[in-house]
């Protein structure tokens, strides 16, 4: 049976419960996912004077064929998007700066080293979203930043973080979509802190600094990422949850919330009915904690689709900002891109053919065993088809095909770059 009559038989079934298929999928192709570009080089970057990655935040495996630099890093990108159905974005760091050889410290960072990355944008209809980076350098290594005791040092990374806002405005007045800019610290101490508050103030501070700049909010946002815990800093870290989501609300900024970054039962598909009701956008950072580790590729788990749910089920596909962060070195890079953005663009298409109208009509009826009952018996509906019929109609390859595709790159391109 083809793509297309398969497609036709599980529209029927999902027709029964009035769901409108067709009207998913062009809803579906209007939703940007914003792709990192650090899982191409394990956070590498391009800076001439470059440091180990650093930041409580590891990289881990040695898989061979990484980027080694722009040209291939945009290459690699291409290879996956080309395997990803719809219009994306691209989420690039400070570091992924073009300086044509000459080492320019990241407080004088300009929108001019980011050309190259701009045309290629324009060439393929991406918007682009930034952040500074606040680690793998000298000035970050005792594990402080903004709110470093050091004046000085708190002063170059306000400046590199203004520097990147005015980066987030030119990509946006560019390219014709706002960035992104989102401020991630790594901040913090690997041991009990004898004062939590003075850090914590220090960072506010230097923030309010930070955004006394005026960015045309027009061309870029601003977001502010929390975290728990990282390595080295598992006792205490500066810019926790309960801190950003203060200043982010006091102050008119995008809360950013990393799904890697809470207590191992605490789920952000839990938060972002309460971020919505009190705030007009949201972004995230979708990723899989493990363990000790917050940044596996994402796979489509219960969590993943819960996140589609809550943001389809609560019209806010254009509220909630989805970005990815996930780093695996143990496995093809292209292949991490493409199997965590497919499952991304899954998560959502599986939320989008629900009948959440009704399920959530049974539960304002208190009817808690047709709720379970139906949405347990959707989990077997005829997903699958809908989803390559998807993939068909946006030109990239169905089902597992794609990996042939990159298992071909890998072995022209990648296999030969060691
Ligand atoms: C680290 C944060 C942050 C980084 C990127 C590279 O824990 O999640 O978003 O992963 O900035
Ligand atoms: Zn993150």
């Amino acid at each position: 049976m083809s793509i297309k009559e398969n497609y036709n038989i599980a529209k029927q079934q999902y027709e029964k419960w009035d769901v409108d298929v067709d009207e998913a999928i062009e809803k579906l192709k209007q939703v940007p996912i914003s792709i990192h570009c650090w899982q191409g080089d394990d956070i590498s970057g391009f800076e001439v004077n470059k440091q180990e990655l650093s930041g409580g935040i590891d990289v881990t495996g040695n898989y061979p064929g990484k980027a080694r630099n722009p040209q291939e890093l945009r290459m690699d990108l291409e290879k996956a998007l080309s395997l990803i159905p719809g219009k994306h974005r691209v989420n690039l760091h400070a570091i992924y700066a073009e300086t044509d050889g000459e080492a320019v410290d990241r407080d004088e960072l300009k929108p001019k080293h980011f050309e190259n990355w701009v045309n290629w944008a324009k060439e393929h209809g991406l918007g682009l979203d930034f952040n500074p980076t606040l680690f793998s350098h000298e000035k970050s290594d005792d594990g402080l930043t903004l709110s470093h005791p050091d004046k000085e040092i708190r002063d170059f990374w306000i400046k590199h973080c203004i520097a990147s806002r005015e980066i987030g405005e030119y990509f946006g007045k560019e390219l014709g979509t706002p960035s992104l800019t989102n401020i991630w610290i790594p901040d913090g101490y690997k041991d009990i802190p004898s004062d939590r508050l003075t850090p914590r103030a220090r960072l506010k501070d230097a923030l309010d600094e930070i955004f006394s700049v005026n960015i045309d909010e027009k061309h870029n946002l601003d977001a502010l990422e929390s975290k728990l815990f990282g390595i080295g800093s598992e006792a205490y870290v500066v810019g926790s949850h309960e801190f950003y989501l203060n200043y982010s609300l006091k102050n008119n900024k995008l809360c950013l919330l990393d799904t890697g970054h809470y207590h191992p039962t605490e789920v952000v598909s839990n938060k972002i009915s309460s971020m919505l009701l009190f705030n007009e956008k949201l972004a995230l950072h979708v990723s899989r904690p493990v363990r000790w580790d917050s940044d596996h590729v994402i796979v489509l788990d219960d969590e993943l689709r819960e996140i589609g749910l809550e943001i389809v089920r609560n019209g806010a596909l254009d509220k909630v900002m989805i970005g990815l962060d996930f780093f695996d070195a143990s496995i093809n890079r292209v292949a991490a891109w493409t199997i965590g953005t497919r499952n991304m663009i899954k998560s959502l298409l599986y939320a989008l053919l629900l009948p959440n109208e009704q399920l959530k009509q049974l539960q304002e009826e208190g009817n808690f065993t047709r709720r379970l009952a139906l949405m347990e018996e959707f989990k077997t509906y005829p997903f699958g088809a809908i989803w390559d019929y998807y993939c068909d109609v946006m030109n990239v390859p169905v089902n597992e095909s794609w990996l042939n595709e990159v298992e071909k790159y890998e072995e022209a391109i990648m296999s030969k770059r060691n």
